[in-house]
């Protein structure tokens, strides 16, 4: 372990990974100064009738880059990042890999609760932000978080604006180099609190390049960020850094709602999107009654969360564009189907790893491998799979085995021919359409409640989103509905996305043999009671 908090690859690994021409020694900040040079005209990124080229973008970096040195924040300095997608986002995140400095890549839909503990737990020199964003003014959070700088794109109120940020450079800045770490991503957790997960820019670099290459990524490439722009798949799976990689357009989309994005595929040109499970949905739907001109999509990539063989049937027939589904993670380990593949394959799975040094194992609760296959959880090492989260020691002991790989919690089968099928989780998480939910920090902040005794949040599934959360809950008194518990929960500064859908009022939980709470069975309750509703409704 060295002193980044951030466990590193044993050193025979790390030489291999070097050896094999995985890792090159580029970092993010030189990408983009190579790209400036040999795509200097080219447009980089299109927000509204902002365009900016490859130039501009790289003349932006540095001078943010300058202004951040001038007030303090320097090499290994956190900063956490929560801006919508909008053009600043890809500014001050390269200004800040300029300097290594590193982003702490929060949502959009993080409120107080998180943000402060981003803040506190990686000791955070400044916190970036825009003033307003869907009805929500982010400088109420920036009142509530200690850091030295808070820096607001837009009207700045107490704060200081972003703009001030963009300062001459004075001379060369001194870069960091590719073995350290580039930014902490996000886990979606399965813990009391989010784990921040350390990647450097040797192995995220990697990834986006190989992603960029599976993806068919070039300059004429043209990428809509409909999802979160700080979300790892858009921002890596090749998402907006394979997009820039490739020396193509990045579009970032202020909503994913179909009326929104249809417009700027069809007023920009879109070639390739990424999408969550319900917005593929919901873009189906649309796209039915659209006027929009989507002829220029050519692939819709669907990841995050399981998507139905029936609903990604419908894609290419609907949509007019191929299909690839994308299984991955923020620790590391992607997992693609190829654009070549026959639709079967497409349709049916979650996708093969970028790399052949992805090392996969499939194996039961006892760790050993299952039968060629076999469903079991599936545990991964490799060239950009982190060995160990940010900061926890204790935590990482059993989130990773002792040889290094990381324990996914998903559980998969592998088909004969090397594609994985996500048939589960065996994580204490919620999956709410792309968007996780770790049970464990939702029922801590739900045991603070008055009238909660005891509570287990568990997921039921969901026609639409996949799953929704469902909280069992133990009253003290006078049971709590599920309204005064969200608003509860807002009041606490929770996400809203993590607000449970459903209290169930129980006298007590069903118990495990070893006396622990059986959330299989609350989860079985619960998808019986919602399909004896369903029965009952539709008069089945
Ligand atoms: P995180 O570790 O928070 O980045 O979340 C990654 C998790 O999202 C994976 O471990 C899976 O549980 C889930 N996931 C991502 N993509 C897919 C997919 N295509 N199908 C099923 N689950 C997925
Ligand atoms: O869900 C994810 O975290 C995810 C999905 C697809 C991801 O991190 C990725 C691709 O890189």
């Amino acid at each position: 372990m060295s002193d980044t908090g951030a466990p590193a690859w044993p050193e025979e690994f790390a030489a291999r990974y070097r050896e094999l021409g995985y890792w090159t020694g580029e970092t993010f900040g030189d990408m983009l100064a190579a790209r400036a040079r040999s795509h200097a005209s080219h447009v980089a990124i299109v927000d509204g009738d902002r365009r900016w080229t490859y130039a501009e973008l790289d003349e932006r970096a540095n001078r943010v880059a300058a202004g951040l040195r001038e007030r303090g924040v320097g090499h290994g300095d956190r900063v956490v990042v929560q801006l919508p997608n909008i053009a600043e986002f890809f500014e001050i995140v390269f200004g800040l890999f300029k300097i290594g400095a590193l982003p702490v890549f929060a949502l959009p839909a993080h409120r107080a609760a998180e943000i402060r503990y981003f803040c506190e737990f990686t000791e955070a020199a400044a916190y970036v932000i825009a003033d307003r964003h869907d009805g929500f003014d982010y400088r109420t959070i920036a009142g509530q978080v200690t850091v030295r700088h808070v820096f607001v794109v837009g009207d700045p109120g107490a704060f200081t604006p972003f703009d001030s940020l963009r300062r001459e450079p004075a001379g060369e800045i001194a870069g960091p180099v590719a073995s350290d770490l580039a930014f902490l991503q996000l886990s979606g957790g399965s813990t009391g609190v989010p784990k921040l997960i350390p990647r450097t820019h040797d192995d995220y670099l990697y990834s986006v390049r190989a992603s960029a290459e599976i993806c068919g990524l070039d300059e004429r490439s043209v990428y809509l960020v409909a999802l979160p722009a700080a979300h790892n798949f858009p921002l890596s799976s090749p998402g907006t850094l394979g997009v820039l990689y490739a020396g193509g357009t990045v579009v970032p989309a202020p909503t994913p709602a179909p009326d929104v994005a249809f417009r700027l595929i069809e007023a920009e040109r879109v070639t390739i999107t990424a999408v969550v499970p319900p917005l593929a949905l919901a873009w189906l739907d649309a796209a039915k009654r659209t006027t929009a001109d989507l002829s220029s999509l050519d692939v819709l990539q669907v990841g995050g969360a399981k998507f139905s063989e029936q609903a990604a049937r419908r894609v290419r027939p609907e949509l007019g564009c191929r299909l690839q589904q994308v299984f991955g993670m923020a620790e590391g380990l992607v997992n693609y189907t190829r654009l070549d593949d026959p639709e079967e394959i497409v349709t049916g799975t979650q996708g093969r790893p970028i790399s052949p040094d992805d090392e996969l194992r499939i194996v039961d609760d006892a760790d050993r491998d299952v039968p060629p296959g076999a469903t079991g959880h599936l545990l991964t090492r490799g060239p950009y799979t982190i060995r160990g989260y940010y900061r926890a020691a204790e935590h990482n002991a059993h989130a990773f085995t002792a040889d290094g790989f990381y324990r996914t919690g998903d559980l998969v089968r592998r088909t004969p021919a090397g594609y994985l099928v996500v048939e589960g989780r065996a994580k204490d998480q919620i999956n709410r359409g792309g968007e996780k939910i770790a049970a464990e920090e939702v029922e801590n902040h739900l045991l603070a409640h008055e009238s909660v005794h005891d509570v287990a949040v568990v997921s039921m599934p969901d026609e639409f989103l996949g799953e929704r959360t469902c909280a069992f809950v133990i009253p003290r008194g006078t049971p709590p509905k599920v309204s005064q518990l969200k608003a509860f929960l807002r009041d606490r500064g929770l996400a809203g996305y993590k607000l449970p859908d459903r209290v169930e009022v129980v006298a007590e939980f069903p118990m495990t043999g070893v006396g622990k709470v059986s959330k299989a069975e609350l989860r079985a309750e619960i998808s019986r009671v919602l399909a004896e509703r369903l029965a009952k409704r539709t008069g089945a």
